[in-house]
């Protein structure tokens, strides 16, 4: 496969852009190869600066779960794009979206939008401290709630990915006021909610972890988490960046039937143009400026272009069926891959959920972030690179997830098969 002019932009790039890339996963550092620098996508097809094809199952991490450039969506976007881009006043698409937004989530009465998933997250905790007049913020290892500095502690995504601890920068006074614990570990758990020394103001988790390689929930999880923070007093936030309008049209609040206090959303909610947001009951939301003192703003927050495509996003996903559909389909692609595993006999674990799922190259389960550190990332390098030249893009990072978009064919889902397969059997063979 010709990738020279992707060579040649990166080494571009690296002379005036850190690392030649403006989000660090994306330098495919721990894959050991250079990026790929996109030129064009279309339905679940990307195409490379050298016109390359590849079936994509990175889907922009998440945003793309109709497929690249729907045409509802571009027509959205051309459509108000004449009107004017940036007004930094009150538009009707804000209130069109909020409607839908709090229509969608169960547990969402209103919702304030802000441009990325980090700083709905970050606005999330600063409500939630606010709210309780408490400091402490309780997170989970391996869990990724955006780049904000309370978050930089054993954080997943790409300071995983990258083996750094923490960040450089981040006071210790402001990480003092983060707790993080084990994902899935009720005990732990308990003992930090009931510990009377923790002036606890929030808990923050993705409700299926997606930045550690996807984790689900184990059973009674979630509930009990939920009865404790109700019994406490403390707020429970879930960051569903990844996870709202991805397992189901409520999110994994209504995939999961557990109601949290606050909720983050970002990704899918901008139909692949930059918004986050977040939102909850109104006794909490009313606490924010201007209706109360928790101050929170932004020039492009509920931009134009951006609630557009995602009332046409959202329009797309409402329509009934879309998520049994997309979720049967990733349900026997994951089974068929297992089943790969199985008949290659090499060590890899599958979890998946919905249209998420990651393979990780252990034959231990994968439950926390601990588990998951015990991935082969080398194996997982080797992996990415033989279905790189296949044609299949993937994540490049063991602990990031797949996704499935309703724009994937059945052959192509038959096609991850059979490149699985060969890929699985080459690496054993090695
Ligand atoms: N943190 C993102 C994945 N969980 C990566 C975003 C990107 O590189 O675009």
């Amino acid at each position: 496969m010709n990738r020279s002019r992707s060579d040649k932009l990166f080494l571009e790039a690296r002379k005036v852009i850190p690392g030649g890339v403006n989000s660090p996963v994306r330098a495919c550092k721990s894959v050991g190869c250079d990026p790929l620098f996109i030129n064009r996508a279309n339905g679940a097809s990307v195409y490379d600066v050298d016109d390359n094809r590849y079936t994509d199952y990175v889907c922009s991490w998440g945003p793309m779960i109709m497929g690249h450039a729907h045409p509802n969506i571009i027509t959205a976007i051309k459509g108000v794009a004449d009107q004017g881009t940036s007004f930094g006043a009150p538009t009707r698409a804000e209130v069109q979206l909020a409607e839908k937004v709090v229509q969608a989530v169960p547990s969402i009465e209103k919702v304030r939008f802000v441009n990325s998933g980090t700083e709905a997250t970050m606005s999330a905790i600063r409500l939630a401290r606010g709210f309780t007049g408490r400091d402490t913020v309780v997170k989970f290892d391996g869990c990724y709630h955006g780049h904000a500095d309370s978050f930089l502690v054993k954080a997943g995504s790409g300071v995983v990915t990258l083996g750094i601890p923490g960040s450089p920068g981040v006071p210790d006074d402001i990480v003092k006021n983060t707790v993080s614990i084990p994902y899935n570990n009720f005990e732990i758990l308990e003992k930090t909610l009931n510990d009377p020394k923790l002036d606890i103001a929030c808990v923050i988790i993705e409700p299926v972890a997606g930045n550690m390689g996807c984790i689900p929930p184990q059973e009674g999880f979630l509930e009990t988490l939920r009865e404790l923070t109700t019994e406490k007093g403390i707020v429970l936030i879930f960051d569903e960046v990844i996870t709202g309008f991805r397992l189901a049209y409520g999110g994994a609040q209504e995939y999961l039937n557990i109601m949290p206090d606050l909720t983050c959303l970002g990704k899918i909610i901008g139909g692949g143009l930059p918004v986050g947001a977040y939102g909850g009951k109104t006794e909490i939301m009313d606490q924010i400026a201007p209706d109360g003192p928790v101050y929170q703003a932004g020039t492009l927050s509920g931009n134009p272009l951006a609630m557009a495509a995602g009332i046409a996003a959202l329009e797309i996903l409402e329509v009934p069926g879309f998520y049994d559909e997309l979720n049967t389909k990733s349900a026997e692609c994951l089974n068929r891959l297992k089943k790969c595993a199985e008949e290659t006999g090499i060590a890899a674990t599958f979890n998946g959920i919905g249209s998420l799922m990651t393979c990780f190259f252990t034959d231990q389960e994968v439950v926390d972030f601990d588990s998951a550190m015990k991935a082969d990332t080398d194996r997982y390098a080797t992996h990415y690179q033989n279905m790189l030249a296949k044609g299949i893009y993937l994540a490049p990072s063991q602990f990031e997830v797949a996704f499935m978009s309703s724009a994937h064919s059945p052959e192509d889902l038959e096609y991850l098969e059979k490149m699985t397969e060969w890929s699985f059997k080459k690496i054993v063979e090695k």
